[in-house]
């Protein structure tokens, strides 16, 4: 098992390679997509962990040669490249919502996964939703009166419908006419994914490039008139099951699989990762399940973090665990010290099943 982080665009500096580095970390999730265009960093109160904004991409696809840069930099500090996470939404809206450019959009992200192979980048994760992370509130909520995300069910309208121009929680064209974004059924937002991963998974097993799928977050029934897709850890299967492919794998967000209704957290992560199907960890702890849920610090939420890297240990996952979304702590780098917190306690958790009899610690765990 690796330590990760995860890290935007406009993060994407000396002084957080070297922060990643002095926590212990070897490997780096990119988010290519940057919350920030048009808007100051403020990196005082922390980047915002879950994105709104205006995309900026455009439609233009990452190239070879702007991947071929960035590795360089991240290479040169000595860590590595692991996986993208997400496409920009601009870059694919109408694969998600059946629009006129579908078609074109597929035929860029098949080129976009021909370049994130060649860049020699193994993961592209991506989160096939129409709503995207909506939904929650950010205050202080966590303990000690740390800033965190709480979804509740009876303080918002989730069937507030989504405004055209915007898909996946953000805006890809500002000039959208009024109107809002017709209901998605199930058996529709089923027939769209199974759409795309025939379109990408023969290019991505050519390209060396595995596709890592990200569950609902809100894993609830629907949100936005849009029905949800991976909504139980049950569903993960039938994704895999789809469209079968050695390039079809899991962003196994621990988080969000937990506030699922239904479903046991750990015996998936033991099915899933027997597998081999876990491409990377999202590692994250939470409080209740929706309708109504916490995000907590990783040391304190309903799941027990350590009987979960003892399941990766057993079933030999070799990948990368990273920090997700985390409690902001009070001082004068919020997000940077939730995220060392989050790192250490994965630090001396990995060592801690690495070093221990795995019956002694399940043993443990169970009690
Ligand atoms: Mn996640």
């Amino acid at each position: 098992m690796k330590l990760g982080l995860g890290l935007y665009r406009s993060l994407l500096t000396p002084d957080n390679f070297a922060f990643a580095k002095q926590a212990g970390v070897t490997h780096l999730i990119v988010h290519l997509v940057d919350y920030f265009k048009g808007a100051t960093p403020n990196l005082t109160s922390g980047p915002p962990t879950l994105g709104w904004g205006v995309t900026q991409n455009q439609d233009r696809p990452w190239t070879y040669e702007e991947l071929v840069a960035i590795k360089k930099e991240i290479e040169g500090a000595g860590l590595t490249w692991e996986a993208i996470e997400n496409f920009d939404p601009s870059h694919w809206h109408d694969v998600l919502l059946d629009g006129p450019k579908k078609v074109q959009q597929m035929e860029n992200l098949k080129r976009t996964i021909q370049a994130i192979g060649r860049a020699g980048i193994p993961i592209m994760g991506y989160n096939f939703s129409i709503a995207g992370v909506w939904g929650w509130t950010k205050g202080p909520y966590g303990r000690g009166g740390a800033k965190a995300l709480v979804y509740d069910e009876s303080k918002i309208d989730k069937a507030t419908p989504l405004p055209n121009g915007m898909v996946w929680n953000m805006v890809y064209d500002p000039d959208a006419p009024e109107g809002v974004v017709a209901p998605i059924s199930s058996d529709e937002i089923w027939q769209r994914l199974e759409w795309f991963l025939q379109q990408i998974l023969p290019v991505a097993e050519e390209n060396g490039v595995r596709m890592a799928l990200h569950p609902d977050d809100p894993p609830t029934d629907a949100l936005r008139g849009g029905a949800r897709l991976v909504n139980t850890p049950g569903k993960y299967q039938r994704m895999l099951d789809l469209v079968p492919s050695s390039s079809s794998a899991l962003e196994y967000c621990l988080g969000s699989l937990q506030e699922m209704a239904e479903g046991d957290v750990y015996e998936a992560t033991e099915h899933y990762g027997r597998l081999g199907k876990i491409a990377y960890v999202h590692f994250r702890n939470v409080r209740g399940k929706v309708p109504h849920y916490q995000e907590v610090f990783v040391d304190e939420g309903d799941l027990d973090m350590i009987r979960v890297l003892s399941i990766l240990r057993d079933v030999q996952f070799d990948g990368v665990i990273i920090p997700d979304h985390t409690p902001e702590m009070t001082c004068g780098a919020p997000w940077h010290a939730g995220m060392a917190f989050a790192l250490g306690y994965i630090k001396a958790a990995m060592q801690a099943v690495d070093r221990y009899d795995a019956g002694r610690v399940v043993a443990a765990a169970a009690r």
